[in-house]
């Protein structure tokens, strides 16, 4: 509890700075500059990448599939069998599908504000120790985020942005579907929402030059006083820092770089029983990830394309360290679109 004392005064007293050294920016700014930033959108798995210039609006969406296929403990993968050997169910592989809808409006050049709704479905397949096999599924919408995107720091066409962003338990912790067992909770990584009340801090640095952009983002997640089901999603914190190449004005391509690591569940939904399957078990998912990234781009220039943009980004882990059993994430695909004006 200390610790996320600590960082909120930190948050609080960045946002403070970030206020100040924005009014001192704008005073030095020019109107030709605002086309220039606009322009330096990171890939687009990044959230919170980039701000606008006073009022400009921004709609997305984004569309992502996640495959996790098998499980792993420590770095090693493990089979099914062997999970079987403790548990008397164990998950095989797990997708999810991801809308995310966006909206984005600057009422100042320092200021940023973005909403962003999810919507969810996950499906999980299992084996039995009986050699049995079942499929469980959960669906719905996500945690609303809203966010505060505050320029802090403008020189030459590299800026540095804080992301203050909060997200309310609007999602669902009491997702059920049938099992051999009847129509039972489902564990944890099925529930659509976290349950609590979370901060989103981060900082984002981008750089811009004719040919391309590159940047780089620190973001956490911390989750706030415990749920209805009484548990808290492990705190997370993710690096990540990308090059974009632009082979013309219209098209880009990107490489990236991410590391995510994240903690156990602290507390425990006393309907899960985590001697039954490793996803019920509070202190089975915690892990560490490094994932790259390519992405490609394309930015409508003129006419009826004009201000819209298409991405597409591709993601895989290489190197992967789950507090397990837990299933492991072998891609995630990214694809968005987004309209200024
Ligand atoms: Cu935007």
């Amino acid at each position: 509890m200390n610790a996320r004392i600590a960082l909120l005064t930190a948050i609080l007293i960045i946002c403070g700075t970030g206020m100040t050294g924005g009014k001192l920016q704008a005073a030095h700014e020019d109107h030709t500059g605002h086309s220039h930033h606009d322009h330096a959108y990171g890939p687009i798995g990044v959230m919170g990448d980039h701000t606008h210039p006073d009022g400009a609006r921004m709609i997305s969406y984004r569309y992502m599939f996640m495959e996790m296929n098998g499980n792993r403990d420590g770095s090693d993968r493990i089979s099914a069998s062997e999970v079987l050997e403790d548990f008397p169910v164990s998950p095989t592989d797990m997708n999810m599908w991801m809308h995310m809808l966006g909206g984005m409006w600057a009422p100042t050049d320092e200021v940023t504000l973005m909403l962003m709704l999810p919507y969810v479905r996950n499906e999980m397949d299992h084996v039995t120790r009986m050699g049995g096999t079942f499929t469980t599924e959960s669906e719905g919408s996500g945690d609303l985020k809203a966010a505060a995107l505050i320029s802090l720091l403008q020189w030459g066409c590299q800026t540095i942005h804080i992301n203050a962003g909060v997200s309310f338990p609007t999602g669902s912790i009491d997702e059920k579907d049938e099992t051999p067992m009847g129509r039972v909770r489902l564990p944890y990584p099925m529930q659509i929402g976290s349950g609590t009340f979370d901060l989103h801090p981060g900082l984002t640095y981008l750089g811009q030059r004719d040919d391309g952009s590159w940047g780089g983002q620190v973001s956490g997640t911390v989750h706030l006083g415990e749920n209805d089901n009484d548990y808290t999603l492990g705190d997370r914190i993710c690096g990540t820092t990308w090059t974009a190449y632009k082979w013309c004005e219209w098209f880009s391509s990107s490489l990236r770089v991410e590391i995510e690591s994240w903690k156990n569940i602290s507390g425990a939904d006393s309907r899960l029983d985590p001697t039954l399957v490793p996803t019920a078990d509070p202190d089975r998912r915690g892990g560490t990830q490094v994932d790259l990234g390519l992405g490609s781009s394309l930015l409508g220039q003129a006419g009826v394309l004009k201000g819209h943009r298409l991405a597409v980004e591709w993601e895989w882990p290489i190197y992967r360290d789950l507090d397990g059993p837990q299933l492991e994430t072998d891609w995630v695909w990214t694809v968005g679109w987004q309209k200024t004006w």
